[in-house]
């Protein structure tokens, strides 16, 4: 906890030694963690994950659970105490030596309690008796003068947008129904003299000069009049002051220049530079870690509608990245480690955005201290989506007041932040359910009291980000259809999967920044091992319909095969095609909306991360391992890419040059067609001058010029070799090439691999499921030329189906 108070021997940590039980089981409960964690560690439940084990653990969440810590206290003083929890997951009693603190429902909020008067010397016992979440949300629900419709096909559990509680916790189109409860966060008590420092707004102004002030608004609760003496040390400067208190809540100011500062900057542009910044309060220590950067949402007009993108220390940047669900289904999972490595894997495939989405959770704050080391900007939702909410209800809306707040503040030192956004698709729900469709203006009107109450949150704190109201929308007080407009706004576009379309259908729109868009695959055969018997691996068992959750997700994945490519014949040959399938959507999508660059200045795609092990969008199958697409993603997102693109009406190729570095390149860059019997024929070379503003057409090439099984191979390198990559353009669907019988030679060295073939080799894969990255993996190989692929992170050593795959006639071989 970087954040956490230092050096106050008046702090207590009492997140260890805590118990948990419903009367009949019992177990250890580590803190952060859940029930479900606990008693699965304690051998009371069997792995939720297993074949279809989830609803036989539906008496967990059904159940009421009783958390109990003991502590002792040497000596009680006068002070007043303030005892803190980092998160109560959700509807829960707080009891201090049988006396009640509150009652708390709000999963989002850091809860702190008055101790003193239950407070005793001597042995203190602590209880959180946690009511049914489920029961709780129902209740809610039935007390609710008027009906407050949530998306049933996807959440298997009922109300939850009644609690506040991450949403995907009910069941998603991606996640399984666990509905885990327990503590989220440390629990400290805390002794305080005068006053107790509560939350820390940090805010940047940058001066003409480069010079940059820090401006702190620091949070306190008072207990008495008196004088603070808070002391600010950055960059080797110390500033203090004295600032005069009076009981109740209130705030001072802080302030301290840098004169020459280092900026931070993310992944691609610069280096992410951070400083230390300690803060005293009184006897109340913290630290934060920030860095120095304007960011700016531009949404002015243009010729199209209005641009989106965001700017960073004046540099227009194109973001490339993916959407962030929460790590695992199972909170005690989703460890720093764990997530470093999924935020690792982010950067390696070229990502420098991720949106936190708004149907899981605002992140811990090494989250984000790890996003800001890495570069990795972070758009980050209210944690609202897919569903209508209770906004008419003045509690809970004070209660969403007090999260947004909370969350702002907690959130305002970090660099990689660059946005807040109101929610996801609550826009969009208005016109899912029959209750808000046969009364629109009152489900509008509810929902503009939500939305305006993040929108205060935000004007009252005036972080250096923007707000943007919805994901997706087309502009502020806008109630349209970001889901098909690509003039202005955020898109998400959801045709391709939800209805069905082409791939090339993405062709079709030129969003301004789509910030949702996604294919589904299999995890690989190693992940499916880990929840089947060896009778579940069909791809229409019961098991694995338990582990897809989008309805009619597996048959749209088998039919999206048989459009494509030529039906496998084996189940685990199927696994490793959906993930060419899904690669290959997504490579449609980004290359095409790249080369639209700067009409379009985003991409994130749906999903970065699996919960669970599931058939998903995600490009990181649960644990972490690289689906092809992520191995795609590390070439169509590279900083400089050459792509070809059809253009339509001409009937020519066009290639494209995309250079989102700081500098502009120049390519030289090759083309030829390559037959499936092995003929390579040169097609021509150009040079390229592609600056960093717009993509540059590089050449046109007649589609007649490219015989029937013949690709498109293309290269491209500048002068110096920083910028080297090779790509294809399959004319045709896979399914209608020859494809010949390539003999794949391949030496592997144990670190680096190497690969010759006699014939031509599309989406050639080395390692399906393994958990290693390579450098490359579903590759183009062809006669004559070599490929070496090296190991570039070791992330256990497992190996997954080391058989060699590539396109063939049986969709593999
Ligand atoms: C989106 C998301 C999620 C969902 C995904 C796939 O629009 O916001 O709600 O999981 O689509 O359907």
């Amino acid at each position: 906890m970087p954040h956490a108070p230092e050096a106050n021997e008046k702090i207590h940590d009492l997140s260890d030694g805590w118990n948990v039980t419903d009367g009949r089981h019992s177990a250890a409960l580590p803190v952060p963690g859940d029930v479900h964690s606990a008693l699965l560690d304690a051998g009371i439940i069997s792995d939720p994950y297993w074949r279809d084990t989830e609803t036989a653990l539906d008496w967990v969440h059904e159940t009421e659970w009783t958390a109990t810590k003991f502590f002792d206290l040497a000596a009680k003083d006068d002070a007043p105490w303030t005892l803190s929890f980092d998160g109560i997951d959700c509807a829960a009693d707080v009891w201090l030596n049988g006396v009640l603190l509150g009652q708390v429902q709000n999963r989002f909020l850091r809860q702190d309690f008055d101790a003193g008067d239950a407070l005793v010397a001597g042995e203190n016992c602590l209880k959180v008796v946690f009511h049914s979440n489920s029961k709780t949300a129902e209740r809610m629900a039935a007390a609710s003068d008027y009906p407050v419709p949530y998306i049933k096909w996807n959440n298997r559990l009922a109300h939850y947008n009644f609690l506040r509680k991450p949403q995907c916790d009910a069941g998603w189109d991606w996640n399984i129904a666990l509905s885990p409860l327990g503590l989220c966060g440390p629990v400290t008590l805390k002794c305080s003299t005068l006053a107790r420092l509560d939350d820390v707004m940090v805010r940047q102004h940058h001066a003409p000069d480069g010079k940059v002030t820090l401006e702190l608004d620091l949070h306190y609760t008072a207990f008495a009049p008196g004088l603070v003496e808070t002391e600010l040390t950055c960059d080797r400067k110390t500033v203090r002051h004295e600032a005069r208190v009076w009981p109740g809540n209130g705030k001072t100011r802080a302030t301290l220049t840098i004169d020459k500062p280092e900026l931070w900057w993310p992944a691609g542009h610069g280096r992410q530079h951070l400083y230390d910044l300690k803060l005293r309060f009184g006897t109340e220590h913290r630290t934060l870690r920030i860095g120095l950067r304007q960011v700016e949402l531009v949404t002015d007009p243009d010729d199209t509608g209005h641009r989106f993108l965001f700017r960073v220390n004046g540099r227009e940047i194109f973001m490339r990245g993916a959407n962030w669900i929460p790590a695992d289904a199972l909170p005690a999972r989703a460890t720093p480690e764990a997530v470093r490595d999924l935020l690792t894997s982010a950067v390696e495939a070229n990502m420098n955005m991720i949106r936190v989405w708004g149907g899981g959770q605002y992140e811990p704050d090494w989250f984000y201290d790890m996003c800001s080391e890495l570069g990795l900007m972070v758009w980050q939702d209210f944690m609202f989506a897919c569903n209508l909410y209770p906004a008419h209800d003045r509690e809970w809306l004070d209660s969403v007041r007090l999260e947004a707040r909370q969350q702002i503040r907690r959130l305002s030192p970090q660099p990689c932040m660059a946005l807040w956004c109101g929610d996801n698709e609550v826009i969009g729900a208005l016109s899912w359910f029959e209750e808000s469709k046969a009364n629109r203006d009152h489900y509008v009107a509810v929902y503009a009291r939500l939305n305006a109450v993040l929108e205060e949150a935000i004007a009252e704190a005036e972080p250096d980000v923007a707000f943007w109201p919805s994901s997706p929308s087309v502009g502020r007080l806008d109630f349209g259809d970001g889901w098909h407009d690509d003039s202005s706004g955020d898109m998400h576009f959801w045709d391709v999967w939800h209805s069905s379309k082409d791939f090339e259908h993405y062709r079709t729109v030129r969003p301004r920044f789509c910030s949702e868009f996604g294919f589904q695959s299999f995890p690989s055969n190693r992940i499916i091992a880990s929840f089947t018997e060896e009778e579940d691996r069909n791809v229409s068992s019961r098991v694995m319909d338990v582990h897809q959750r989008n309805p009619g997700g597996n048959s749209r994945i088998v039919e999206t095969l048989a459009r494509y490519f030529r039906f496998p014949d084996r189940f685990e040959d199927m696994t490793w095609l959906s993930q060419v399938s899904q690669a290959l959507a997504m490579k449609t999508a980004i290359e095409f909306w790249r080369s639209s660059k700067p009409r379009t200045m985003g991409t994130l795609y749906w999903q970065l991360n699996d919960t669970w092990p599931v058939a998903s969008w995600s490009s990181l199958e649960y644990g972490g391992g690289w689906k092809l697409t992520h191995y795609l993603a590390r070439k169509f997102n590279a900083p400089v890419l050459v792509t070809a693109q059809p253009d339509e009406t001409s009937g020519e190729i066009v290639l494209w040059a995309i250079n989102d570095t700081t500098e502009s390149v120049n390519l030289h860059v090759t083309a030829c067609r390559v037959s499936m019997t092995g003929t390579i024929t040169d097609i021509g070379a150009w040079a390229c001058h592609c600056p960093t503003d717009r993509a540059v057409e590089v050449a046109r090439i007649p589609l007649g010029l490219i015989k029937d099984d013949e690709f498109l191979n293309f290269s491209w390198q500048d002068a110096d070799g920083s910028h080297i990559g090779d790509n294809d353009y399959l004319p045709r669907r896979p399914k209608d090439f020859r494809f010949a019988a390539p003999k794949i030679h391949v030496e592997d060295e144990g670190e680096s691999i190497a690969l010759t073939c006699d014939l031509p080799a599309l989406f050639v894969t080395l390692d399906h499921g393994g958990s290693d990255v390579w450098s490359d993996n579903g590759f183009t190989l062809l006669p004559g030329i070599p490929k070496v692929v090296h190991r570039i992170r070791a992330r256990g050593g497992i190996h997954g189906d080391r058989q060699i795959r590539h396109l063939g006639r049986q969709g593999s071989k």
